[in-house]
């Protein structure tokens, strides 16, 4: 597909394409997430700059070089009259408390705007989503786009952590995360991507986003950037041709949600009993040293 095919499917999308209808949904929601400094607001000002006929590059998101990143608010940017794109809080590690609070976001449980605190414990999801009744949101058609930097290899521990993570993604939604690897020039991405197909990725489109520093339009990277919001667009296309229940959909979120909350408590809890345990054997062999002294 050329340049202009790409723009007109994504100008010209529509949920009511099917033979279903939109079924209840108004918008598509694209929701950014990935670790801190891996490009996540960079990408947003990638796509609006390719879907602007304009040779000027406007940073819309903030994008910032440190390691601790600095995207604090979950803030939503218009593509078009029906795709949105959200650049959600990235964290720097995927600690289980930080991933509920990912998987909060990502179930549209976090208003839009809303500062993302992140305090290590659960309290703040479990407020969120009590929070979140007060408006409901279901009828946002989620999509996940986990960006990831291709300098980074991920490790052969790691894999099974990030498996799961982009499995849950996809209980979550209905769609397996799009991967998109960002700094495609800085590095050999082949390998990366062989990892994330391992992992169950159907569709991982390489790009090198356009910065401030560096935003010459260029066949290859416009292409790419547009790739990733067709290959959204058609993930949607194909869960719309199977009925649908945008409020169904929400309620089985939350429960997923909260079911992985609980298991994650309880998981913490065993933790914190057995390292008790383990402090009082080591006191108690402490003593046993100590008898023979006294
Ligand atoms: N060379 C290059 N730099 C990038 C790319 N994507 C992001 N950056 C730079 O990496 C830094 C972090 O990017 P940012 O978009 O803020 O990451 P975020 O924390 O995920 O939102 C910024 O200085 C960007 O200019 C890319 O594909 N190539
Ligand atoms: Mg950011």
């Amino acid at each position: 597909m050329d340049i202009k095919q790409l723009k007109d499917n994504i100008r010209n999308f529509s949920l009511d394409d099917g033979d279903l209808g939109s079924q209840g949904y108004t918008q598509v929601l694209l929701q950014l997430f990935g670790f801190t400094g891996h490009g996540k607001s960079s990408f947003i000002n990638s796509c609006k700059y390719v879907l602007e006929d304009v040779e000027n590059f406007i940073e819309y998101a903030e994008a910032r070089e440190t390691p601790e990143g600095c995207t604090m608010k979950r803030n939503a940017y218009p593509l078009t009259e029906l795709i949105t794109i959200v650049d959600n809080r990235g964290c720097s590690k995927l600690k289980h408390f930080e991933r509920a609070e990912v998987y909060a976001q990502l179930g549209n449980f976090i208003p839009i705007g809303q500062e993302v605190v992140w305090r290590g414990n659960y309290q703040p999801v479990m407020e969120d989503l009590v929070n979140a009744e007060s408006e409901p949101n279901f009828t946002d058609f989620i999509v996940p786009i986990f960006m990831y930097n291709a300098r980074q290899q991920i490790k052969e521990k790691e894999m099974e952590e990030v498996k799961t993570f982009l499995n849950n993604c996809m209980e979550m939604t209905g769609v397996f995360p799009i991967i998109v690897l960002t700094f495609k020039t800085n590095a050999d991405y082949m390998e990366l991507e062989k990892q994330f197909r391992l992992m169950g990725a159907e569709t991982v489109i390489a790009i090198e986003n356009y910065t401030p520093g560096s935003h010459i339009k260029t066949l290859g990277r416009t292409t790419e950037i547009l790739m990733v919001i067709d290959s959204a667009l058609r993930n949607v296309r194909f869960r719309m041709e199977q009925p649908r229940d945008p409020r169904r959909e929400r309620i089985e979120r939350k429960k997923f949600l909260l079911n992985y909350i609980h298991q994650i408590s309880l998981h913490h809890e065993r933790e914190k009993i057995e390292n008790e345990k383990r402090e009082q054997d080591t006191k108690g062999e402490d003593k046993s040293w100590k008898c023979p002294i006294l």
